[in-house]
C-alpha cells in the first residue's frame, strides 16, 4: 500500500508550511523537496470508549490531550456506567502525530465523546480522510451518533471494537448487525492500549479508504 495513493485518495490532505529558523545556509534539509503532505484522521466514539488511549498508544509524539480530573460534579454530564474504572475525562480533544515517511504525516484528532462537544465535531471533521469509531461492546449504543454522523457526510470509518476485560466478545457480524453497519465497512479488533493494534484498525481504515476510492458505492452519501 502506497501512501501517495492515499493522498490521492480524497480530502484530506494539506502540505506542511515550510519549516523556519536555521538551515538557510550550509548544510541541512533539503530545500528542493515538496514538504509533506498531512492527512487527517479522526478518532471517534462515546465517553470512555478508549480514544485518548489509542490516540496515546499510537502517537509518536507526547499526545496532546485535555484530560481532567473526573468529580462527583462532573458525573451528572458524564456518566460512569461501565467504566467506573475512569478517572480523567477529555474536555476537548486529543491530538497525536504518526510520521510514515518523508512525505506523509498522519495528525490524529481524538474528537470529545460527550454530548456537549458534538459542536466541535464539525470543525474537526473539515479536510478529514477518515475516521475510527471505537465502540465498547458494553455501551454499544454509545457508538451510534459518531457512525450516524460519518455515515450522513459520507466520510469513510471503520468500527474498531474495544475489547474490554470482562466485555463480551461478539462476533464481527453481530457488532455490524446491532449497529446496523453497511457491507462494506471494516469492524475491527482492538486494543487501544496496544501501538500495534491501533496501527492496525489505521492500516485498515487506510485500506477502506483506497477501496471505496477506486469503487465508489453509486448514490452517494445520504
Ligand atoms: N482493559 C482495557 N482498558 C482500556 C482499553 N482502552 C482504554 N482503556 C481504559 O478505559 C478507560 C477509558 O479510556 P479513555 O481513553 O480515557 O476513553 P475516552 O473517553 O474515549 O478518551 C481508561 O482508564 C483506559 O485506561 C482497552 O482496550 N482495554
Ligand atoms: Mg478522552
Amino acid at each position: 500500500m502506497d501512501c501517495a495513493d492515499v493522498c490521492e485518495a480524497g480530502p484530506g490532505t494539506r502540505p506542511l508550511p515550510a519549516p523556519e529558523g536555521r538551515g538557510a545556509q550550509g548544510p541541512g534539509p533539503d530545500r528542493s523537496a515538496p514538504p509533506p503532505a498531512t492527512l487527517k484522521i479522526l478518532v471517534a466514539g462515546g465517553f470512555g470508549a478508549g480514544k485518548t488511549t489509542f490516540v496515546g498508544a499510537v502517537s509518536e509524539i507526547e499526545p496532546l490531550c485535555t484530560e481532567e480530573l473526573l468529580t462527583g460534579l462532573s458525573e451528572a454530564d458524564d456518566p460512569l456506567e461501565g467504566v467506573e474504572s475512569k478517572t480523567a475525562t477529555t474536555v476537548a480533544l486529543d491530538f497525536g502525530r504518526i510520521t510514515l515517511d518523508s512525505r506523509h504525516v498522519l495528525y490524529l484528532f481524538g474528537t470529545p465523546g460527550q454530548q456537549r462537544f458534538w459542536f466541535l465535531w464539525e470543525e474537526l471533521c473539515a479536510g478529514a480522510l477518515g475516521a475510527v469509531v471505537l465502540a465498547d461492546t458494553r455501551r454499544l449504543a454509545d457508538c451510534f451518533p459518531a457512525v450516524d454522523f460519518f455515515e450522513r457526510r459520507g466520510i469513510g470509518f471503520v468500527l474498531a471494537v474495544n475489547e474490554f476485560d470482562g466485555g463480551h466478545r461478539y462476533t464481527a457480524d453481530e457488532v455490524r448487525e446491532a449497529v446496523g453497519l453497511a457491507p462494506e465497512v471494516p469492524v475491527v479488533r482492538c486494543d487501544a492500549r496496544l501501538a500495534s493494534s491501533g496501527t492496525r484498525a489505521l492500516a485498515a481504515l487506510v485500506h477502506h479508504l483506497l477501496t471505496t476510492a477506486r469503487h465508489p458505492r453509486s448514490g452517494g452519501p445520504t
